[in-house]
């Protein structure tokens, strides 16, 4: 058990710690990531690549649409993991500042974090491929249409609508904010991502001289030869052990 003690005495010790999560911290309120065994990489009837290429939407929207519509009910009805609620827990010590997520589910936000950077979009709005103006949330939308991976129509335009996350072809949101983050971090503390999506996997590459890296993610990563601790259990569990300080509740 000494990584949990080593754990915890980096994060006592820290005092402006930045997170940076990516799907496999969302997996165990049934939201599957991309490349665990279980993940959608691995379903056979799914061209992983295809559905989040902003080419192929513009060509064909319902690629993406049969898609997400298996998807979007996961991410809308999936509660925050324990995972979520340390990290949530973690800030209202005054420890955590912000969290750096490639999530597209809003599960941070459900969990009552406040400082959430979403460099992939978030799944909350739609919007049209022809201008960024054009804009609906989704809860306003026919959700019957969603479940049955109907085209989203923009009522401005008659352009393809989308949700507001990030397809691969496409700039990822709010990267200079999120490097100024993890610039200034004491701590980075990376759960759930296999550092594979660029240019979101190279900011472990960025943190200061003497700021530390902890890695928990249940595979390796490719940041692991360069972290402080690497930790590589089930996110729940880690969560779970660790406990933090009985204040809490
Ligand atoms: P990824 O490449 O699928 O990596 C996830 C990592 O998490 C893998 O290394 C897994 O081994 C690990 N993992 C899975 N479950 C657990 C667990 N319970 N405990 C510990 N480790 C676990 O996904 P990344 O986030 O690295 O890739 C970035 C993509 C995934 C972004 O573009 C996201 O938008 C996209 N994505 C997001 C979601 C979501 O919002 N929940 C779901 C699926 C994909």
């Amino acid at each position: 058990m000494a990584h949990y003690d080593r754990l915890m005495e980096l994060l006592m010790k820290s005092e402006n710690i930045v997170a940076l999560t990516g799907a496999g911290i969302s997996t165990s309120s049934g939201v599957p990531d991309f490349r665990s065994p279980k993940g959608i990489y691995a379903d056979p009837s799914v061209d992983g690549e295809r559905v989040f290429d902003i080419k192929v939407f513009e060509e064909d929207p319902t690629v993406f649409g049969r898609f997400f519509a298996k998807l979007y009910p996961q991410m809308r009805d999936g509660a925050p993991t324990k995972g979520h609620i340390m990290l949530k827990k973690l800030e209202d010590m005054g420890k955590l500042k912000s969290i750096v997520t490639q999530n597209i589910d809003g599960l941070h936000t459900k969990a009552g974090s406040s400082n959430v950077i979403e460099v992939h979009g978030n799944i909350r709005e739609y919007v049209c491929i022809n201008s960024v103006h054009h804009r609906i949330p989704t809860a306003e939308l026919n959700q019957d249409s969603l479940l049955n991976g109907e085209t989203i129509i923009c009522s401005e335009c008659g352009g393809f609508m989308k949700p507001d996350v990030v397809f691969f072809g496409e700039p990822v949101h709010n990267y200079e904010k999120a490097l100024t983050q993890v610039q200034s971090a004491d701590l980075l503390l990376v759960m759930g991502t296999s550092l594979t999506v660029y240019p979101v996997a190279g900011l472990p590459g960025y943190c200061g001289d003497n700021a530390k890296v902890v890695i928990i993610n249940d595979s390796p990563t490719s940041y692991d030869h360069d972290a402080e601790l690497v930790i590589r259990e089930d996110i729940d569990e880690v969560a779970g052990k660790l406990g933090l300080p009985a204040t809490y509740s």
